[in-house]
């Protein structure tokens, strides 16, 4: 299968990169703190979703009740403890097969974006060596809404100048493949409960698989 486009735009955490662990040991060890149970599956849920939501999905399993105050300085602790993570990360974190292929859709011609739900995008990007690679980023600090709202991507698309339809989309989590969707683009799934959420229109084996169907 071939899909004509003129550009992609990825999805970062799972994606181009592994922060999926950073995030899911930051939280465990706020969910630890609290006494609220918390495993891989819940943070499987918490793909792709804002920072305050995938809290609110932590809390669910809770017995207090917390003020608005309280969520307020346990998201900045989770994010405190997931900055922390971050700091350890540099190029090599990169894989070959990623900077490869992005090098390699660079050489056919399309513009490359990331639409990402994450307000530490930038941050990630510069710690991999990617700060300048991308033709244009939108991130949770450019949305009032997190996927599977199509808003990150449909900023993405616009920053590049390139219509929807003629974007294709790499996601790792179902809330951005229906996000990808509900913005009119070609949604292609890799890892995470993307993969077989039936919402897809096609299933990646690897990052690198982008070069056989683009
Ligand atoms: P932050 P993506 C998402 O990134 C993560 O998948 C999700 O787990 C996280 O809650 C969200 O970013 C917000 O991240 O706390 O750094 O602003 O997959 O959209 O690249
Ligand atoms: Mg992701």
């Amino acid at each position: 299968m071939k899909f004509e486009k003129k550009a992609v735009i990825f999805d970062l955490d799972g994606v181009i990169c592994f922060t999926d662990k950073y995030h899911y040991q930051a939280w465990k060890a706020l969910a630890d703190r609290l006494g609220i149970y918390f495993d891989e599956k819940i943070n499987d849920r918490l793909r792709g979703v804002s920072r305050m939501a995938s809290l609110e999905i932590i809390l669910e399993r809770a017995t207090e009740t917390y003020t608005e105050e309280q969520k307020e300085a346990f998201a900045t602790e989770k994010n405190d403890t997931y900055r922390d993570l971050l700091k350890n990360m540099s190029p090599a974190d990169l894989t070959d097969e990623v900077k490869d292929t992005l090098n390699e859709l660079r050489n056919r011609g399309y513009k490359l974006s990331i639409g990402s739900s994450s307000k530490n995008t930038k941050f990630i990007l510069g710690q991999l060596g990617l700060g300048d690679f991308f033709d244009a980023i939108a991130d949770g600090t450019d949305i009032t809404h997190s996927k599977p709202d199509p808003e990150v991507f449909l900023k993405s698309a616009a920053k590049i100048g390139i219509d929807p339809a003629d974007c294709a989309v790499v996601e790792d989590a179902k809330a951005g493949i229906e996000a990808a969707k509900a913005g009119g683009m070609t949604a292609l799934a890799l890892f995470g409960d993307a993969k077989g959420c039936g919402m897809e229109d096609y299933d990646l084996t690897s990052f690198s698989d982008l070069l056989n169907i683009l």
